[in-house]
């Protein structure tokens, strides 16, 4: 067999980027094999909100410069019900944590520009990508690299190959347990160039559905609506986008909207999802291979980064102590915080969503949003989540 590195990392998302910078940082020999072209990667337009524990863990990797200077800090998130819109505070609570806007697109990009400068090989467009003998002690991967069939042999595979890789799903299905359940809608989302509504994110319960403000910038905004997953995009026009918003919004910042052509526009499912463990032999699951969040909270992509917290910790002590335990002990550690998040998760989909017309569910709704902006504890609990459990 030719080739042969420590870890092979599937997927060059930002959670195998996020690894591979760890890794390279810690002297440990490591290559990604992705699926897809550089330029698909780098374009995907998703997450935009950062814990902090995201914001420390991309300085640690040498990924901080361009998020400490364009990051906008968020001090609060605010939760409206019908024409009522409250403001929970970050930060003060919160020992200073807050969340910071920064796009998922901004991320992978300067991910991949520290991995490009470190000169660790990242190979895209791999076909048929198969992983093998993870359950003994020499797993390898083989794949199609430009029409030629390649194999790389390694001591470790991790999974960060998204919700859909291939990584979960080579695992025997007598050795893992998946939990989970499809909400019944999706979320619209549009990108524009225009100031946004609000300086903080907006989450909105409407009578007529959920609705997000949010933005990438001062001068580029996020918005989404919930919407039928079955929806066709192709019947929202611009213009039906910004009406039904604005519909949804208390009319104090809905008279504030500025709208715009959109940059881009999709529909996306919501789901919640965890399969464990994460861990199988010699294959460790990072991220949305292992998890998956519906984005109510923006936990997705925080959650695959404190996976790669733990992750790269384990590998490190595998190497340094030819440490086996530490692999099952990833997994412990990283679904005790998946689990909690899941919970957030799901909690504040179900808070903001109109899922029936039934009024007894709407009132208890009413009733936890006064108990989590009225009382201390409540605020705490939102604030303490919003802005990311500790590690
Ligand atoms: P990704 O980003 O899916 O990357 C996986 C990579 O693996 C590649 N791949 C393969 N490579 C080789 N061989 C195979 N067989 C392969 N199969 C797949 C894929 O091409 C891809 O490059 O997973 P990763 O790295 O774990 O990152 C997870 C995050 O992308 C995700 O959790 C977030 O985007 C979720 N999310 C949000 N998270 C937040 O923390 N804050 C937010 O504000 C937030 N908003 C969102 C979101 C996700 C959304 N969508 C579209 C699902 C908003 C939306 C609308
Ligand atoms: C986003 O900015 O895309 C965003 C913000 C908050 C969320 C989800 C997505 O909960």
């Amino acid at each position: 067999m030719a080739k042969r590195t420590q870890v092979v990392i599937v997927g060059a998302g930002p959670s195998g980027l996020l690894l591979g910078c760890l890794l390279d940082r810690a002297g440990i020999d490591n290559i990604i094999v992705e699926r897809q072209t550089k330029d698909h990667v780098l374009a995907r337009i998703r997450a935009g909100i950062l814990e902090q524990t995201s914001v420390d863990l991309l300085t640690s990797a040498g990924a901080g410069a361009r998020l400490a200077a364009e990051g906008i800090a968020h001090h609060a998130v605010n939760i409206a019900f019908d024409h009522k819109l409250v403001s929970v505070p970050l930060g003060a609570t919160t020992n200073g944590k807050v969340v910071t806007a920064y796009g998922q697109t901004e991320v992978t990009l300067d991910l991949y520009n520290l991995r490009a400068a470190g000169g660790s090989q990242t190979i895209y467009s791999a076909g048929n990508v198969e992983i093998h003998d993870f359950d003994r002690d020499w797993p390898f991967i083989r794949f199609v690299n430009n029409g030629k069939a390649e194999e790389i042999a390694c001591d470790l595979i991790a999974g960060c190959d998204g919700y859909h890789g291939v990584c979960r799903a080579s695992i025997p299905d007598n050795a893992i347990t998946t939990y989970g359940q499809v909400y019944p809608f999706g979320w619209l989302g549009l990108l524009a160039d225009t100031p946004p509504v609000s300086t903080e994110v907006i989450y909105a319960n409407n009578d007529r559905g959920f609705a997000l403000c949010s933005m990438r910038s001062m001068t580029r905004s996020r918005y989404y609506i919930q919407c039928n997953p079955a929806d066709n995009i192709e019947r929202w026009s611009d213009d039906a986008f910004w009406d039904e918003l604005r519909r949804r919004l208390p009319p104090e910042t809905a008279e504030q909207l500025i709208t715009g052509p959109s940059l881009e526009k999709s529909i996306a499912p919501l789901r919640s999802f965890v399969a464990e463990p994460m861990h199988f032999g010699r294959l460790l699951l990072a991220g949305d291979a292992a998890h998956v969040v519906p984005p109510t909270g923006a936990k997705g992509l925080n959650l695959a980064f404190s996976d790669i917290y733990y992750l790269h910790q384990a590998i490190e002590s595998f190497f340094a102590n030819n440490d086996i335990a530490a692999l099952p002990h990833y997994s412990q550690q990283a679904l005790a915080r998946v689990w909690k998040t899941e919970r957030f998760s799901w909690y504040l989909t179900n808070l903001t969503h109109r899922f029936n017309a039934d009024p007894f569910e709407q009132k208890m709704k009413e009733a936890e949003l006064d108990y989590i902006t009225a009382s201390p504890a409540g605020r705490l609990m939102m604030a303490e989540n919003y802005v990311g459990l500790p590690l």
